[in-house]
This record gives structure tokens, C-alpha cells and sequence, in this order.
């Protein structure tokens, strides 16, 4: 990758703050500070406008898992825009690569899974979720059944629905969400809520909230369950061991649907194909996007049950959804190739038996540097949580996300792209990342935590 280039930052910056909204954003700090350009992609590698370079730790936003500058995915897109660039799947039309990829997709996820409906992106997948597990019930004489139980502190996207479905409380606060019929239970995020029970107690709590919310709300009202195997923006909060069986069991229990959130653990990230797998769940519907075609073109989708398929296919009147871009020929052909990158180069199996385990064992690593509470993750996807006063869970940092930030900082600094969310660092690299680039990624994450110490304690925040 080159190392100078030609870009004017500073015009472009100004303009950047003259002209564009950025997604979840204080536009006038922003604008204070200037926003990063970044105009360049290679593997783990990112660069931006002045010729720093990156080593993204966020897979660009948990999505690039096959790596930046994939030339193959290139001319997939190339070749398909140059044949078909776009046409819809309306009025019983349809085209090849969608159909390679719904057929691909099914040959992929778990074996009660061959049903696919495409869209444009994670947020679209979990609207669809929303109106097909009501249209299901309808369809099977329920409407009643229609309220969808979610979890505080999950992310499902930023569409009306998907924002209802997350349990982000800011979220909320802004344009009269929730939506009606959806109700949220807390997460099971032990370092965080755990109180005084152990890890394993605290997993059942959690999972038992689900059958105490069913109970409440009576199971002929309750239509699903929605949960991301692996919380990701809401900080990688990776469940108690006792957590999933229990929510296995309770689903099994209770007549309603459950949806798996993928749109983070899906491709790989967990070192199976997609995170409800690595837990041992069957879910009847999965959201699906960003490592579905490693953020090359946008694309989202739902995986349906053949349980559930059958009711809608078979039984039921029209379903009247649908987007513009569902089935987009040129987004079915970058997925295609991703697809095809993962499989030829066992990412998968990369992530499970290689390079999964030699990361992990360096960031597990971590949890003893003096700033840090508890060091996790699974396959690649991982997080630290800074305290003030290790041991101690209990204590935090005044004015949450403060010294998130300051980290992050230092962290992009230092060429490195971490996210902070409150006060924990996230990792969450491309699954192609080299030996020698995790090694890489682990020193500066070190020089990172220890710059980070070194200010809290000039400042008083740490002893
Ligand atoms: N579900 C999950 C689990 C997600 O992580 C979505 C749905 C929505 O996908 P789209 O494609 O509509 O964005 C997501 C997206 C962050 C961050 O700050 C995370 C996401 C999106 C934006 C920011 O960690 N995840």
C-alpha cells in the first residue's frame, strides 16, 4: 500500500461538516474536530487521507471478515454489473444470483434452515423478522400472538422496528419508540449485573426472565424471541455457560418463535458458521448482514424454518413486504464471492482451531494488566472492561464511557481501530488476520491500556 497520497484533507473535512450527516453522531463535536478519512483498504490494513495507516480491529464495523481490497469480490461485482446490474424479484421475476446465493445460504446455515428473504441490510432483516413472525401467527389463526420479546441493551439496527427490538435507552428517547407489542428483559451481562451471584447463577437469572415475561404477558400474546448469540454493540457481552440451555429449554417449553440475531456472530466471527450453532440453538428465523458479503455492497436477509416456511409458503395469503433491492443481483454476486472466500480459505475453520485460539490466548492475556476487570471473547470477537479498582466489578469510572473514549483515542493513535462502548474496549478483527498481525494488534492494544493508566493516574481516576 502506498504510504503519500494525493488527498486534500483539510477540504475535504470542511466539506464533510458542511454537507454530511453521519450516523450516530454529535454533528457539532464532529464538526469541532474533523472526522478521519479513510481512503484505502488492504487486508487488516486501513489508510487514511494523510497516509496514516490502521490495523482495523473492527473488521470495518464487524463486518469486512474476508479482509479490505479483495480483488475477487471486485470483479464478481464487475462482471455481474456489466451482464445484470440491477433487476427485481417482483411479479415472478427473479435472477441468477440470487438464486445461487438462497441456495448457497441453505446449504450453509443448519440443515432446518432453507428459506432465505433478501434485503438491503441488518436493520431491513429485523423488520422483516417483525412482520413475518406476526404474519406466521395470523397466517395459523393467532393475531393476537404478535408481541416480541427483545433484551435491554441489544442492538437490532436503526429502522423503527429494529431500534424498537434494541434495547438502547437513548435510542428510544428519540422519536416515540418502542413501536407497539414489543417488550425487553435484562441481558445476560454477568461482569456488568451480576450483583453477588456467580457467573453460572447469574446465566439462569437471566435466561428465567424470558418465562417469567411469558408468564406475565400470557403465551397466547407472545409471538417470539429475539437475541444476538453474542451481544456486539452493546459491549460483546458473552453469556454465562448456563444461559443458552436455559433459553433453549425455555423456547421449548413455550409455543413461540425464536429469531437468532446474526448479523454480527454469522460468517464465522465465532468460529462456526454462525454463532446460534456454536451456543447449540435452533432457531426458527436468523437475521443476517454484514459478513454475508463482508460489507463489500450492502445486503441483509432472514433465514426461515421450513416449520415456518411451510405455514407461510403453504398456507398463507400474500405476504406484502418487500424492498426495491431484495434479491439485488450485484449484491447477491459480491456475497456469492465472499462466500466463496470463506469456504476456499477455511476462515471458519480458522477462526475454531487457529487463529481464533492463538488471539485469544494473548487478549485473554490482557485481563492482568492493572486497568483492566475482565478480559473475554470467542473465536474473534472479544472485549476488556476498564475499572478503576481492580478487583473490584462493583466500582466504575464517573461519567460512563469517558474513559472509553480517552482509550479509543489513544488507540487510533497508536494505528489501531478499537471500539470503546461505556468504559470496555472491542475487538473484533477480519478472520483473515495473520499470526504476526494479531501479535501486532495485541502490542498496541498493550501500549494503548498503558498510556490509558498512566493519564487516570496523573488525572486521580485510577490509584
Ligand atoms: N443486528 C445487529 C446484531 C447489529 O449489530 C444490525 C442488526 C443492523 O444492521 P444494519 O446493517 O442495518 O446496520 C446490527 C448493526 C456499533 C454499530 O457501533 C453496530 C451496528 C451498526 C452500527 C454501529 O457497534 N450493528
Amino acid at each position: 500500500m502506498p504510504s503519500s497520497n494525493l488527498y486534500p484533507t483539510a477540504e475535504l473535512r470542511a466539506a464533510d461538516s458542511r454537507h454530511y450527516l453521519h450516523p450516530f453522531t454529535d454533528f457539532k463535536a464532529l464538526a469541532a474536530e474533523g472526522a478521519r478519512v479513510i481512503v484505502r483498504g488492504e487486508g487488516v490494513w486501513l489508510e487514511d487521507s494523510d497516509g496514516n495507516r490502521y490495523l482495523d480491529g473492527m473488521a470495518g464495523l464487524w463486518c469486512s471478515n474476508v479482509g479490505h481490497g479483495r480483488r475477487e469480490i471486485a470483479d464478481a461485482v464487475y462482471e455481474q454489473m456489466k451482464e445484470l446490474a440491477f433487476y427485481n424479484s417482483f411479479f415472478k421475476t427473479t435472477n441468477a444470483p440470487a438464486i445461487r446465493l438462497a441456495e448457497k445460504l441453505a446449504e450453509l446455515a443448519p440443515a432446518h434452515l432453507n428459506h432465505v428473504f433478501f434485503c438491503g441490510s441488518g436493520s431491513e432483516a429485523n423488520d422483516t423478522v417483525v412482520r413475518l413472525v406476526r404474519h406466521y401467527w395470523a397466517t395459523l389463526g393467532k393475531p393476537g400472538k404478535d408481541i416480541i420479546i427483545a433484551r435491554h441493551n441489544a442492538y437490532h439496527g436503526s429502522t423503527m422496528a429494529g431500534a424498537s427490538l434494541g434495547g438502547m435507552k437513548p435510542m428510544h428517547s428519540q422519536g416515540g419508540l418502542p413501536i407497539p407489542g414489543i417488550e425487553h428483559i435484562p441481558q445476560p451481562y454477568w461482569f456488568g449485573e451480576g450483583g453477588d451471584l456467580s457467573p453460572a447463577e447469574f446465566g439462569l437469572w437471566a435466561a428465567r426472565q424470558l418465562e417469567a415475561k411469558i408468564e406475565a404477558l400470557g403465551e397466547n400474546r407472545v409471538a417470539a424471541f429475539i437475541a444476538e448469540p453474542i451481544q456486539g454493540a452493546g459491549g460483546v457481552i458473552i453469556p454465562p455457560e448456563t444461559y443458552w440451555p436455559e433459553i433453549k429449554r425455555i423456547c421449548g417449553k413455550h409455543d413461540i418463535l425464536f429469531v437468532a440475531d446474526e448479523v454480527i456472530c454469522g460468517f464465522g466471527r465465532t468460529g462456526r458458521w454462525f454463532g446460534s450453532e456454536y451456543y447449540g440453538m435452533e432457531p426458527d428465523l436468523m437475521s443476517i448482514a454484514k459478513g454475508l458479503t463482508s460489507g463489500y455492497l450492502p445486503m441483509g436477509g432472514v433465514m426461515v424454518a421450513d416449520r415456518v416456511a411451510d405455514v407461510v409458503i403453504g398456507m398463507g395469503e400474500e405476504f406484502y413486504h418487500g424492498y426495491t433491492y431484495s434479491g439485488h443481483p450485484t449484491c447477491a454476486a459480491a456475497a456469492l464471492a465472499n462466500l466463496k472466500i470463506i469456504q476456499e480459505e477455511h476462515l471458519v475453520e480458522r477462526v475454531a482451531n487457529d487463529i481464533g485460539p492463538y488471539f485469544q490466548k494473548q487478549w485473554l492475556a490482557l485481563g492482568d494488566h492493572p486497568l483492566v476487570g475482565e478480559a473475554r471473547m470467542v473465536g474473534l470477537i472479544g472485549a476488556l472492561e476498564l475499572v478503576p479498582n481492580k478487583p473490584s466489578r462493583h466500582e466504575k469510572f464517573a461519567n460512563t464511557g469517558d474513559v472509553g473514549t480517552l482509550c479509543r483515542d489513544f488507540s487510533f493513535n497508536n494505528g489501531l481501530v478499537m471500539r470503546a462502548t461505556r468504559d470496555s474496549m472491542i475487538i473484533s478483527p477480519p478472520l483473515v488476520i495473520s499470526h504476526a498481525e494479531a501479535d501486532e494488534l495485541i502490542k498496541r492494544a498493550t501500549l494503548t491500556l498503558d498510556q490509558t493508566y498512566m493519564a487516570l493516574k496523573k488525572d486521580g481516576r485510577v490509584k
